[in-house]
């Protein structure tokens, strides 16, 4: 008959083996072909028949606890393993690092600055889809098909008829005032696309911000305000501003708005193609038609239009000479904003 204290020795061995091999010892030890309870399992068929049976039932007994000791003991040493792993793997926030930390793009900033000034003058922001149809890009805003100045905007075409990326942002404009009834005061800044050859101050893709309101009594004397409170606040109170005549099919009468070139301070020089001005963007006051067109009746209320780039006052508010900077990927130079 198995002596019942091999089963107790077996799980102390078991509950307190360190490792793997350990457990696996143990197993050969009391239950491999040479182990102390194979042994006596071996020698039920030597005792007397009337001894058999209990002892046969006793190994029996001892080979399934033993066997159950190994599984606990091989499992506290997985769950044990685990614990050791997670504890390797957590993560040390005090440990010293090089992670370089990164910031706004200086086109972003600028953005940013656009849009706190413009909220400072009551105006919300509204936004604009920038694959949009030919309708709200052209047509809405007078330029049909045949019309000369769609050669204004060298336009993508997309393979959809009717669809491009917006060549401009004044299509936001005509969808606003679709759903808003005057006063209106909103910008709406945004990713416009041209098929443009890339220069010094030209972009294939880049950002314009379109500004309009819409209420009674509204005259040239509120848009010269609003732009000149924007351009002294962006670029401060020595930066020379100039309106000039100039035409747009969607307002009348429509100017250009230039700033003293902060390169040469006005002298003339490869940034500004010599003149001493860099064109910032173009306004006017919006088209009594393109107010009938979305219900809104020009005896009773006017309103004035404008859109710039912020990328060109960028040029002027950092003494950049070559807009492409602002969109290559080069640290060097987005790092010193
Ligand atoms: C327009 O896009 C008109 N929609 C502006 C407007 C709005 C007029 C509302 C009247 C009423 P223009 O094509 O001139 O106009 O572009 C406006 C400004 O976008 C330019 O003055 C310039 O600041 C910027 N811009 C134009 N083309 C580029 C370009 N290729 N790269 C970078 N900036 C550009």
């Amino acid at each position: 008959m198995i002596d019942l204290g091999i089963i107790k020795e077996a799980k102390v061995a078991l509950s307190s083996a360190a490792d793997e091999r350990a457990v696996a010892e143990l197993r050969v030890k009391y239950l491999g072909r040479k182990g102390l309870v194979t042994a006596e399992l071996k020698s039920v068929g030597t005792l007397a028949p009337r001894e058999r049976a209990a002892a046969g039932a006793a190994a029996n007994k001892a080979s399934a606890e033993i066997e159950a000791a190994i599984a606990e003991a091989e499992n506290r040493l997985r769950l044990a393993k685990l614990e050791q792993s997670t504890q390797d793997a957590r993560l040390d926030l005090t440990a010293p690092s090089d992670v370089r930390i990164g910031h706004l793009h200086p086109v972003g900033q600028l953005m940013d600055e656009i849009v706190r000034l413009f909220w400072q003058m009551g105006f919300s922001v509204a936004d604009g889809p920038e694959v949009e149809t030919e309708w709200y890009n052209f047509e809405a805003l007078l330029v049909g098909a045949d019309h000369p100045a769609r050669d204004m905007q060298d336009t993508f075409y997309s393979t959809t008829p009717g669809l491009l990326p917006r060549t401009h942002t004044s299509g936001v404009q005509v969808r606003y005032m679709e759903t808003h009834e005057p006063p209106i005061r909103i910008i709406a800044p945004g990713k416009v696309y041209r098929n443009e050859d890339e220069d010094n101050r030209h972009l294939w893709m880049f950002y314009q911000v379109e500004g309009l309101v819409v209420d009674k009594g509204i005259s040239m004397a509120d848009l010269k305000g609003t732009l000149l409170a924007m351009l002294k606040g962006l670029l401060g109170d020595d930066i020379g501003l100039r309106l000039r005549p100039n035409f747009f099919p969607y307002t009348e009468p429509s100017v250009e708005m230039d700033a003293t070139c902060i390169i040469c301070r006005g002298k003339g020089c490869r940034t500004c193609s010599g003149t001493g001005w860099i064109e910032l963007g173009g306004a006017g006051m919006v088209h009594p038609q393109v107010l009938r067109n979305v219900g809104i009746d020009p005896h009773v209320y006017s309103g004035f239009a404008f859109g710039f780039g912020p990328e060109r006052i960028a040029l002027v508010k950092y003494g950049i000479d070559d807009i492409r900077y602002f969109w290559r990927p080069d640290l060097r130079f987005l790092e010193q904003f």
